[in-house]
Order: structure tokens, then sequence, then C-alpha cells
């Protein structure tokens, strides 16, 4: 007889829902890892429709974006019945569980938070909702008792926090929330706007520096073939060659083959070759992700499912934890006379 299998560490990992897809940096950064660890890990997914508020998008837009998100992550390999797949606001206990840590979060350790000193100091608008951020995101890890968080390097500080809040918590409560820690399989591939290699690409950037999953085959050629490279002629990863070191990160993700052995086929070879074969390999990648989103976005039904039963299987783990919190903080229970 076989032993019993060890529980699966648990995983919680969320993307936000904005732009009009999800950007080549998102896939190579985040959804793909998600796609590849649902065997082997417990994973729950959620769109972060709260934190897109951050950016006040337009109503009815954040609303079909939600659902067109489900669809292209459902595209991208994400599979709900392996998997928990939910919007954060139909779990009203994420901002519940926010408010709570964010009575046990210094304002001067909140301030500390790099990525809202760079997105103020980049033009965002410096909102309470932006501040607070790193807290709802501990109360989105917590919630769920996460063992693991995929995370960016960008990230690390805010799961930094959210391991500090959890810390105080259990040390003046008592035990209960586990630690997270970062997600050890993740590769740290960060994709670099093709106009602009200093910077990662991103959603709210966009323009001709941004692939989005759903580009067509001919707008991906062309953003490809216009990327920004660099002097010289040689095709090689290096720190001076961030335009050519980005795309050869982008070959390798999208064709498998290493970094290195990518460098040997483009000896005595120039950045036109390079960029065509980007080009080719990404289309590649994501045609069927295309013809599978369409067929998804085809069946708003099946989406609403999607969400209502993540909505349903999150809930439970969200109660569980809630109804400790509450009760350790000192909330008196709540009883409703009916009417
Ligand atoms: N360029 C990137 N390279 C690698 N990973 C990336 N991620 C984002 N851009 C890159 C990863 O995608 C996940 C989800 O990101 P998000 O949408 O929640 O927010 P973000 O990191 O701010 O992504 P964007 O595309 O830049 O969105 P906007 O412009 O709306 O803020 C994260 O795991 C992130 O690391």
């Amino acid at each position: 007889m076989s032993a019993p299998r060890p529980p699966r560490p648990r995983v919680l990992s969320g993307i936000r829902p904005t732009g009009d897809s999800f950007q080549l940096g998102n896939y190579v950064g985040a959804v793909r890892h998600w796609a590849a660890m649902q065997d082997e890990s417990d994973c729950f997914f959620f769109l972060a429709d709260l934190h897109a508020l951050t950016d006040t998008p337009e109503p009815e837009r954040l609303r079909t974006r939600t659902r067109e998100a489900v669809a292209e992550l459902l595209a991208l390999g994400v599979d709900a019945d392996r998997s928990t797949v939910f919007a954060q606001s139909h779990l009203p206990q994420h901002v519940e569980l926010s408010w709570i840590l964010s009575c046990l979060t210094g304002f001067g350790e909140a301030s500390r938070m790099t990525q809202f000193q760079d997105k103020t100091a980049s033009g965002a608008s410096s909102s309470v909702g932006l501040f607070y951020y790193p807290v709802l995101q501990a109360a989105d890890i917590l919630m769920y008792q996460a063992d693991a968080v995929p995370i960016g390097e960008d990230q690390r500080q805010h799961l930094e926090l959210t391991r500090d809040l959890a810390q105080r918590f259990n040390g003046r409560y008592g035990q209960t929330f586990t630690l997270p820690a970062p997600y050890a399989g993740r590769q740290g591939e960060r994709i670099k706007d093709l106009q602009d290699p200093t910077r990662k690409m991103s959603k709210s950037i966009g323009g001709a520096g941004t692939v989005w999953v759903l580009d067509d085959p001919r707008t991906i050629t062309k953003k490809i073939k216009s990327a920004v490279t660099d002097t010289g002629r040689e095709v090689r990863a290096a720190d001076d060659k961030p335009g050519v070191t980005n795309l050869l990160t982008i070959a390798s993700v999208a064709t498998g083959a290493s970094i290195p052995d990518l460098e040997q086929t483009y000896v005595g070879r120039g950045y036109g070759d390079l960029k065509g074969d980007v080009a080719a390999a990404v289309v590649e990648l994501f045609a069927p992700v295309r013809e599978r989103y369409d067929a998804l976005l085809a069946d708003p039904g099946h989406l609403d499912a999607v969400l209502a039963d993540g909505a349903g299987r999150a809930g439970e783990v969200a109660e569980r934890t809630m109804t400790a919190v509450r009760e350790r903080v000192g909330l008196l229970a709540p009883r409703r006379t009916p009417r």
C-alpha cells in the first residue's frame, strides 16, 4: 500500500483585472507559473478587482474586464477544477481583515513601502487606497493561511510586511495565521518594455512596448520587430544590452531553450534574425490562447459559474479564518433577529 500523500502546500496569488488584456510580462512572471503549480499545490488564484480600484477604472469596464480576465486565466491554463478561482470583491472578508490588520500596522511602517513611493513619484494619485494597498494584500494572503506566495521582486517588501503582521497578530492574540514564504519554485524573469527596456512591461503603460496576450499575430510581430535594441551587433545577454537581453528572455520562455543555447544559435547573425524568431515564437505561443479565450468568452454563464464556485470554496476558508479572528480580537459574535 502506498503511503498517504502529504497535504499540498497552499499557494495564493492574485492579478489585477486592469488593461485590455494581460501582457506578456504577466504571463512570464506570474500566470504560466500558476498553471504549472496546480498539481503540486492547493492553489487559490484571484482577480484583484478591489486593488484595481486604486486606478479608479471606468465602472462598466472594470466589470467586463474582470469577466474577461477569468477567461484569459482559463485560456492560459489555470484549471478551475484543480484551483480555486475567485474575484476578491466577492469575499467581503478581505476588507474586514484588512481593517483589523491596519490597526496593527504602524503609519511609519506603511510609509516605507517603496511601491507606494514609486507609484506616486511616477504620477499616480496618492490616495489612501494606494497607501493601504499592502495591508489589503496582507489580508488577501493571510486569509487563506497560504504557505507560499509566488511574488516578483517588487512585491518582496509587501510580503515582509505580511509576515510581520502575521507574527504581530499571532503574538498578541494567539496562533492564528500561517507565516507565508516566497514561492520557491518561482523564477524571477522580468519582461521589459520593448520600447524602453530599462522599465518593466506593464498593463498601465501599454503602447508599442507592451505585447498583450490577446494581440493578433500581425500586431505581435510588428511590436517585436520594432523593439528598441542596443549598440553593437552581437546577440548576447548582458547588463549593457537590456534590449537584446529582454528579447533573449522572451525567446527562452517562448521556446524553452536556455539563454546560452540561444546565444550560440545567433553567433554571426544579427538583431533582425533574433527579432523575427522571437516574434514567430510569441505568435505561436499565444495563438491557441486567443482561440481558447474567444470560445470561453462566448459563454459568460460558465465564467460566472467559475467565479461562483470559487467564491463558495474560498468563502469556506475565509469564514473559518474570520470566525477565529473576530473572536480573538474581541468582537461580539453577531446575532440577528429574523424579520
Ligand atoms: N513585466 C513583468 N515581468 C514579469 N512579471 C510581471 N508581472 C507584471 N509585470 C511583469 C507580474 O504579474 C503579476 C500580476 O500583476 P498585477 O496585474 O497584479 O500588477 P502589476 O505587477 O502592477 O502588473 P502590471 O501589468 O504592471 O499591471 P498594472 O499596470 O495594472 O499595475 C505579478 O505577479 C507581477 O509580478
